[in-house]
């Protein structure tokens, strides 16, 4: 069913996202030296009692941007991802999110769209779930899946917290926000507890448009729009009763339709601005290694609209782009719920909202294979990027450094708990298990240098109920090599971490 394959997947992908990490990986590269530097930060001091969910001791108040907060029982934010908070990669000169969040902005441009990159990562519950609609049992409300600084207040985990916000302003007919996001989340090279979207936003007032028809001043703001020459899949209705509802005590089919096709040609026009450009450099690499002049691909791009479930927008639509051998979902988006407009006190106002994760659309943009890479201050890392911002011809395909050998290590151990799920279950004395709480405690433990973990073994004993659990930890710099005896180390930091703030049990 849509529905739930959206809550569940939608705003919150897990392991279904996999198939667009073999689409990242790069090969070949050169060698060089880098002085050693442990890629690992410490958390808070550990401590048994205070352990739930992975978090190690909580502090009293932390400080964000200058600002101070209390915490409370909820608190689970480790020190590694409050040190990220100040980072504001999409503001950094010449930095790939940078240059990816420009490339957008210019398919959006001033005066109908204003842009807001400023926003601070520390919002209310109310404005990340409430003002957008969130059931208050969706699954991304979860300590296992955000980070809160307390029961009402966390890091936000989507740019679109700042939408009601906007849309009661009523600054402009649209708007981009483009911040730092924050997620529990797993392991591997495209999912980093912190990365950056893009919100974007459009909105007519049926008060305001000549003979207030709506639907006509749509078509006519859609007719002003370039066109492409892309291959777009759309099999889907523009709404569908069941599996994509028209909000119908609120918009006409005309309405709808009229705001969905305005939506659906902006974000084409997006999506064709990032791939031109991203051939375009692959063509000027390959020509300059080959010693010829660049030649554009003439295939045009593939892309397909993909029917998708928001709480705060119907219909609801993903789009996916066709790249290297696959679909890779580059975006959510679809008609803001109007109960949106009508809390902002902006009743009138009907309109478009989408998302877009910024790291993924720089990876295939630069050919950049691993999401950790974007938080490098490495220069070979840096460098390669520089004068881009200003000169977006000089944009090339991204270089990798060396390929550090891998060295995976097993953890297995029995969850705690004694209920007959073993740990699992909800009997007295059983733990809430969530994998994402291991993954933050390797984090802490191993940082940087952890490129994925899988779960590879999991059984429940069939006399004593008990749960056993094996990962397999990918242990990789990509900064340099290292050693046995680090990785050791830092084995033994994961396997300490895990007794100590998840209570299990090594076997
Ligand atoms: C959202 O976050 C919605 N707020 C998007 C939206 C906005 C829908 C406005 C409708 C209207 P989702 O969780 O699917 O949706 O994330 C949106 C995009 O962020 C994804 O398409 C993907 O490009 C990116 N993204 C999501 N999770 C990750 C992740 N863990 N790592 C990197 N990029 C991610
Ligand atoms: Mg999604």
């Amino acid at each position: 069913m849509v529905g739930l394959r959206g809550i569940v997947s939608t705003l919150w992908p897990r392991a279904g996202n996999r198939s667009d990490i073999a689409l990242l990986i790069k090969r070949g590269g050169r060698i060089s030296r880098l002085p050693v530097q442990p890629c690992w930060r410490a958390a808070y001091s550990s401590d048994a009692t205070s352990a739930r969910q992975g978090v190690a001791t909580s502090p009293k108040e932390v400080e964000i941007n200058g600002k101070k907060y209390a915490t409370d029982p909820w608190f689970n934010v480790s020190s590694t991802v409050l040190s990220l908070t100040s980072r504001k990669l999409h503001l950094q000169k010449d930095h790939p999110v940078a240059i990816t969040r420009k490339i957008i902005e210019s398919v959006f441009p001033p005066p109908t769209y204003k842009y807001y990159n400023e926003f601070d990562p520390v919002v209310s519950t109310y404005e990340n779930f409430d003002s957008l609609c969130f059931p208050p049992d969706h699954p991304g409300r979860a300590r296992s899946d955000t980070y809160y600084i307390n029961k009402d207040t966390l890091l936000r985990t989507h740019t679109s917290a700042h939408e009601a916000e906007l849309f009661r302003a009523g600054a402009s007919g649209g708007y981009l926000i483009s911040a730092d996001v924050y997620r529990r989340d797993e392991v591997d090279r495209s999912h980093y507890p912190v990365f950056h979207q893009m919100e974007g936003a459009r909105v007519w007032d049926r008060n305001k448009v000549p003979n207030g028809d709506l639907a006509a001043a749509i078509f006519q703001d859609l007719d002003r729009l370039p066109k492409h020459n892309m291959t777009v899949e759309d099999p889907n209705p523009p709404f569908h009763p069941d599996r994509n509802p028209l909000q119908v005590e609120h918009h006409t089919p005309e309405e709808a339709a009229a705001v969905a096709a305005h939506l659906k040609r902006s974000l084409e026009l997006m999506v064709n601005e990032i791939f031109s450009r991203a051939k375009a450099a692959a063509a000027f690499a390959t020509a300059a290694n080959n010693g010829t002049s660049p030649v554009e691909p003439t295939e045009p791009l593939r892309v397909r609209w993909v029917e998708a479930y928001f709480p705060f927008t119907s219909p609801s639509w993903e789009l996916e782009v066709f790249y290297q051998g696959d679909w890779l979902e580059v975006l959510g988006c679809g008609v803001s719920k109007q109960e949106l407009h009508i809390i902002a006190g902006v009743p009138s106002q009907i309109g478009w909202a989408f998302g877009i994760g910024l790291e993924r659309i720089a990876m295939l943009l630069f050919q950049i294979p691993d999401i950790r890479l974007f938080w490098s201050r490495d220069e070979r890392f840096l460098s390669q990027f520089r004068g881009v911002e200003d000169n977006l011809a000089r944009m090339r395909p991204f270089v990798p450094f060396s390929k550090h050998p891998a060295c995976y290590k097993d953890v297995s151990f029995w969850l705690k708990g004694t209920s007959a799920a073993g740990g699992g279950g909800s009997g007295k004395g059983a733990v809430d298990w969530h994998g994402n709480d291991l993954m933050e405690v390797v984090r802490d433990a191993a940082g940087d240098c952890v490129e994925d973990v899988r779960l590879v073994d999991e059984f429940v004993h069939p006399k004593t109920g008990r749960r056993s659990m094996c990962y397999r930890i990918n242990y990789r710099s990509l900064e340099r090599t290292l050693t046995n005896a680090e990785t050791n180390e830092m084995h033994d930091r994961v396997v300490r971490g895990l007794v100590e703030r998840l209570g299990v049990e090594i076997r």
